[in-house]
């Protein structure tokens, strides 16, 4: 047994009925919530019975440290981080619990022993996918690791009722399904009715005076609706802290619509009540198609206006003063979704608080800080002014005058330049007006971040070029990191406890500890162990393409696998030329020899974003003729998993042996999947582009798969006037490729189909496909020789996890404590469950 697999968790300091952590107690526990909460009997209980009476034994468990976490963070007076996001995709709660509470094994045992499957209980529960992508996921990842460095913080976010839409594929296109993740009920979650607040829209402004005779602005609205939160308890790995997701939900204020009753208006008062709910109804794809959709803004603003008000409630609930607000918290703007906080803060304070407006704006500017999590220039949100102000007319006003004192003082500092002070500007004036959510989030914040240091690097010299030359220490950079817990322990369970059987399990929370490894790879013992693992995993992910898709495929062949949001930056077409270079030389020589590759796809397109529905439609075109043709032998096999979502992410990973990170250099911000596919063990081939630079200054030259141009080269090139038709004429491989996808080939003769694609990429290819198309398939052949050569891909494979330790979350979140919110650790203490109910009382809320 290795050290992980000790039976008495090391956070067991209290065994009492409810809440003890040994087999014989959970056993017990699970019977009475089978019997008390699902209210079933064992003959009649269902998988769904199970799981749900197994997570609110685990829930249990989370409440005793969660309360503790409280009651620590109460009396401390110590600084909190909120951390504000839009989104946050969580993924399943039991499974990382359960390994976080240590008590993995013994539950393990005790449902065995129950005649039940652990796996198949873990499988019910349906994830919150309250997130798109890398964002979101990231806001998870940074929950779970504030929570393990015992870093007192809060989530904000928004609980919708419907997340990201499931996908399925048919007739190899994408059709999207309504995600009803809360049908069953949501075990993880605590209303908190107590808490609600309300929030205000539309309506005017209009000045009035105070009995003291001071001018002040009121904010006369339209219609209000209620907040209400639901807590989820983030715990930390093996520590007693157990941080907060709270997520509001959006439900009719029978107080502001109190006249409607009053009138006997009862209709319309329930038609009031679903209105205010369609708030927080569904989550926004990541579209193009987005830009000024009215509710979208509704929705930053409520989640944004709940939690403010919720942080200054706790503030002065602490006996403090509105002027230390900033001492007490730091507010982190997960990119420009939560902006309008800058002038929300400022509202609430110089308008509800009576603070003057110089005090206000330097608490508000020492409260926020803002991460950027994209360059691309269509994808910079703004909010067409008259569309602001008929919802928010206080805020615009408060912007207005933000800007103004802004601009003079830029102003002073640059005379006469125009051009500064149009780009610096909140407000976009070159043609309709907008405001600016990047130069909000910008002006009203401490610290600007990138995510990776080429991004924060690119942040600096072109999106927000004006900023960093007039504030040159406010842009830093934190590169991004995902939770080692979840991407590793949780995910690829054999890999862990190899690695711990060698060295230890002080890796989990400390992933630089991973370097022990390097001391490994001439120890063919190990070497062949970590293939075993590998192999296990390959083998487990092939059944799962096979349930999945209906397609087989070899194990042994080498696992290509790219798995992200579909987006032309990302170049998924890209790996398709390559897919369909291996075809034709198999086609042109069947006879030849080549390492068999099994090219795994997966993730979502927008929905209204056509390109990448086509490439979706384009993968699973090229995977029917490749799969079938007789040539090929089954040496190629192309599978195009559905809806990819963390839950079907967690088996990828692990299996993977080739992890594609190849999107057109300066267009990923930073990317986090390349971070897990190389903390399993995957080799990358890559672009210089996100984080890829540093994984593969961490993991060596010589065990990465570099190609492509940089961005200086894709600079240059755009420069001097890029024409993909060019690159077509040169490669005759590449002009039969492009030939055959405009004459059917792949679309059983349609040769309208795939049209859009070629003619964007003969006529335009924003993303330099044609340009890169040489080098990575020449890349693609050096990964197909390092891949025959068994022994020394394992030791590259060792040696991409060994060196992995700057890519977990905890140091992210580390530097952000240290170099951004200046906050510290609050350890937590058990108490027990019986001691601290001793007595009742009522309190109020
Ligand atoms: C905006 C307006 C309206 C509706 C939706 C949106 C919206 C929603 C989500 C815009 C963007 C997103 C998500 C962006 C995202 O996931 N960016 C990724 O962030 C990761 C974490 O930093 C990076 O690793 C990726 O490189 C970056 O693409």
């Amino acid at each position: 047994m290795t050290a992980q697999n000790t039976a008495l968790p090391n956070t067991m300091q209290v065994e009492d009925d409810r809440t003890g952590l040994s087999i014989g107690t959970l056993r017990r526990a699970m019977a009475d919530n089978l019997f008390y909460i699902q209210g079933k009997y064992p003959d009649i209980a269902t998988q769904n019975d199970y799981y749900m009476a197994l997570a609110y034994t685990v829930r249990d468990r989370l409440l005793q440290r969660w309360l503790a976490t409280r009651e620590a963070y109460d009396g401390a007076g110590v600084r909190m981080v909120c951390y504000l996001s839009a989104e946050f995709l969580l993924g399943p709660h039991l499974g990382n619990n359960l390994v976080n509470l240590n008590i993995y094994q013994p539950v393990e045992k005790a449902i065995t022993e129950s005649g039940l499957n652990l796996d198949q209980l873990i499988a019910q529960e349906e994830e919150p996918g309250l997130g798109n992508g890398g964002l979101g996921r990231l806001a998870a990842c940074y929950m779970e690791s504030l929570a393990s460095l015992e870093i007192p913080a809060i989530g904000y976010g928004i609980r919708y009722e419907f997340g990201i839409f499931d996908q399925e594929i048919c007739d190899g296109w994408q059709v999207e399904i309504t995600d009803k993740w809360l049908q069953y009920g949501n075990p993880w979650e605590i209303l908190q009715a107590d808490s609600a607040v309300e929030v205000k829209f539309g309506g005017y402004t209009e000045f009035y005076t105070t009995e003291q005779g001071e001018q002040r602005v009121r904010w006369v609205p339209n219609y209000a609706l209620k907040g209400v939160p639901y807590d989820t308890p983030i715990l930390g790995y093996r520590v007693n802290t157990a941080n907060t997701l709270r997520l509001w939900k959006a439900e009719a204020s029978e107080s502001f619509n109190f006249q409607r009753f009053n009138q006997g208006d009862y209709y319309g008062a329930v038609n009031a009540k679903t209105t205010a709910e369609n708030l927080t109804k569904v989550l926004y794809p990541n579209d193009e198609q987005i830009q000024g959709k009215e509710l979208r803004l509704q929705q930053q603003y409520f989640f944004v206006s709940c939690s403010l008000q919720d942080m200054i409630r706790i503030h002065l609930a602490e006996g403090n003063r509105l002027e230390t607000f900033h001492e007490k918290f730091t507010a982190q703007l997960n990119d420009t979704h939560p902006a309008v906080g800058v002038a929300e803060l400022m509202r609430l304070l110089v308008d509800e608080h009576a603070m003057p407006w110089d005090t206000a704006w330097q608490v508000t500017q020492k409260t926020f800080a803002y991460t950027n999590h994209t360059l691309l220039p269509e994808a910079l949100e703004k909010w067409p002014i008259g569309l602001f102000g008929r919802l928010l007319p206080r805020h615009l006003e408060i912007i207005y005058e933000i800007n103004q004192r802004f601009l003079d003082q830029v102003q002073q500092q640059f005379p006469d330049d125009d051009g500064k002070l149009a780009a610096l500007s909140l407000i976009d004036e070159s043609g309709e007006r907008y405001v600016r959510m990047a130069n909000l989030a910008s002006v009203g914040s401490y610290s600007i971040n990138g995510v990776a240091a080429l991004h924060s690097e690119l942040v600096k010299s072109t999106v927000l070029k004006d900023f960093h030359q007039l504030w040159p220490q406010k842009i830093t950079n934190v590169t991004n990191g995902v939770t080692p817990r979840r991407w590793l322990v949780l995910s690829n369970p054999q890999l862990a406890e190899l690695i711990t059987s060698k060295i230890g399990n002080g890796w989990v929370q400390d992933l630089d500890q991973l370097k022990q490894l390097e001391a490994l790879v001439n120890d063919s013992g190990f070497c062949s162990a970590w293939q075993q693992v590998k192999l296990a995993n390959k083998q487990r992910l092939a059944q799962r393409i096979l349930d999945f898709t209906g397609i087989e495929v070899d194990p042994t062949s080498m696992f290509d696998i790219q798995v992200k949001r579909i987006h032309e930056y990302k170049r998924q077409h890209l790996n398709v030329l390559h897919i369909i270079t291996l075809y034709n030389r198999l086609k042109a020589n069947p006879t030849q020899t080549m390492v068999p590759r099994t090219f795994v796809f997966g993730g979502k397109a927008a929905p209204g974003y056509f390109m990448a529905k086509l490439m979706i439609k384009l993968i699973t075109s090229v995977g029917e003729v490749v799969n079938h043709d007789p040539d090929v032998a089954g040496r190629l096999k192309v599978v195009f998993l559905p809806d990819y979502n963390v839950t079907n992410s967690q088996p990828v990973y692990p299996a993977a042996d080739l992890s594609e990170q190849i999107s057109t250099a300066g267009k990923e911000a930073s990317g986090t999947g390349n971070m897990k596919f190389s903390m399993n063990g995957a080799l990358t081939i890559g672009t210089l582009d996100g984080a890829n630079v540093e994984i593969r200054d961490a993991v060596g030259d010589e065990n990465f798969f570099l190609f492509g141009l940089t961005v200086e080269d894709v600079m240059a090139l755009k420069d001097q006037g890029y024409q993909p038709k060019k690159y077509y004429h040169r490669h005759s491989s590449l002009q039969n490729i492009i030939d055959q996808l405009s004459s059917g080939v792949f679309s059983q003769g349609d040769q309208n189909l795939f049209r859009p694609l070629v003619d964007n990429l003969l006529y335009q290819d924003p993303y330099l496909l044609l340009a890169d198309y040489q080098a990575y398939v020449e890349c693609q052949d050096r990964v197909s020789q390092a891949y025959a050569d068994a022994t020394h891909w394992t030791r590259m494979s060792i040696l991409n996890s060994a060196r992995m330790g700057k890519f977990s979350s905890d140091r992210s979140i580390r530097d952000y404590a240290k170099n951004i919110w200046q906050v510290k650790p609050v350890p937590v203490k058990l108490k027990e469950y019986i001691q601290a109910n001793a007595g009742l009382q009522v309190n109020t809320p």
